[in-house]
């Protein structure tokens, strides 16, 4: 049986990056008739995805990830519900996805233990997200930080998941995921663990901040301009839009054109991917355009497709018992599934289970 897993972090309002990098892909993973583990290369993923029957979605909510960077306690659970609510909101559909929240699954935890003796240092010290975040404080130099891609292996390993939805920023993880796989099938004479594709979709793989066209769109942002977040109003989407960095050009007629204009490159690209069309299909319709034009038509859309989901949110988040309910239904779930796996893997490895 074919698995998707994935998670995003309980670290603050969900953005655009977010949702049209990972969450949108999520919920065309789960409505999609499903996979094999070696996709046709010649097709597209969600193609060849959908040559096979329904696969098993996973989606959880990594509360461990988030406390590799200091959180306040309250803010944190208040914060796993909102992102429970952005995934229900988004189009998770509870009974069809298995939602969870990964501190109320204890196996990640303990398989991290179990991969982390399989996995040299030198991986871990090619990882770019450890170097990028401990730059900004010698405070989180902290093992915690550094052993992060174990922890995101095991979340995906226990499950033993075949297809893995993602940004593009977290494609160097995914590769360290099958590295750990394969070291680990290797050391136990097995083929325990199958090695996990990572779905890179859509049009809109790396947001950008608004703020900068080279740095990716992100939550730990210090300027709420960079970022559009699930929650903001109507009136908040198009003041970020209408302040958004770009170049003095007018929209070019070729995608090529774009290559060297990372700001217009990524409004072109926010564009197409919240009308699921293509950036040649955008620049066909808007070649000529000055941003007069194309901004108030991009911060349009943006309302159109985000004011329903905000809504839901908002609707959801009136009624938390609701969603805690779903996340334990979720988390019993993925309890079931993870011991057996867990224990099957103790025994691989000579550890005691019973
Ligand atoms: N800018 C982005 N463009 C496309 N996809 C993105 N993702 C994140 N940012 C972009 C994808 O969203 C999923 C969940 O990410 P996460 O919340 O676990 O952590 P993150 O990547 O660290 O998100 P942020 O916003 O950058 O958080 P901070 O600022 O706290 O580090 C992943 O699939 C990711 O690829």
């Amino acid at each position: 049986m074919n698995r998707i897993l994935s998670g995003m972090q309980p670290t603050g309002n969900l953005h655009l990056g977010n949702y049209l990098g990972a969450l949108r892909n999520w919920v065309k993973l789960q409505d999609l008739p499903t996979p094999k583990a070696s996709a046709d290369k010649s097709t597209k993923p969600t193609e060849a995805l959908a040559k096979e029957g329904k696969a098993e979605c996973y989606y959880c909510i990594v509360d461990l990830h988030a406390i590799t960077v200091p959180q306040d306690p309250q803010k944190l659970r208040q914060s796993v519900r909102e992102t429970a609510a952005a995934y229900i909101a988004a189009g998770i559909d509870p009974a069809k996805s298995t939602l969870f929240v990964q501190s109320a699954v204890p196996a990640h935890s303990e398989l991290m233990w179990i991969l982390s003796t399989y996995t040299p240092l030198g991986w871990l010290n090619r990882m770019t997200q450890y170097k990028d975040k401990s730059a900004k404080s010698r405070d989180l130099e902290l093992l915690g930080l550094y052993a992060y891609p174990v922890l995101m292996a095991a979340d995906i390993l226990i499950y033993r998941a075949t297809h893995v939805p993602v940004g593009e920023d977290q494609k160097q993880h995914l590769e360290l995921t099958r590295d750990i796989a394969q070291a680990f099938n290797r050391a136990t004479n097995s083929d325990f663990f199958p090695l996990p594709e990572p779905q890179i979709l859509g049009e809109a793989t790396r947001v950008m901040s608004l703020r900068d066209g080279t740095k990716k769109m992100s939550k730990s942002d210090e300027s709420d301009y960079s970022r559009i977040s699930l929650t903001d109003d109507a009136d908040t989407i198009v003041k970020k839009f209408k302040k958004a960095t770009t170049d003095s050009d007018v929209l070019p007629d070729n995608v090529k054109a774009l290559e060297a204009r990372a700001e217009a490159d990524n409004l072109v690209t926010i564009y197409a991917a919240l009308n699921d069309t293509t950036k040649a299909a955008v620049l066909k319709e808007y070649a000529g355009s000055g941003w007069g034009k194309f901004k108030p038509a991009l911060a349009d859309l943006a309302v159109a497709k985000l004011a329903p989901m905000t809504e839901k949110m908002r609707q959801l988040m009136a009624d938390p018992a609701s969603l805690d309910q779903i996340l334990i239904r979720g988390a019993e779930h993925a309890n079931a599934l993870t011991q057996k796996h867990l224990r099957e893997v103790k025994n691989l490895v000579g550890l005691w289970s019973f």
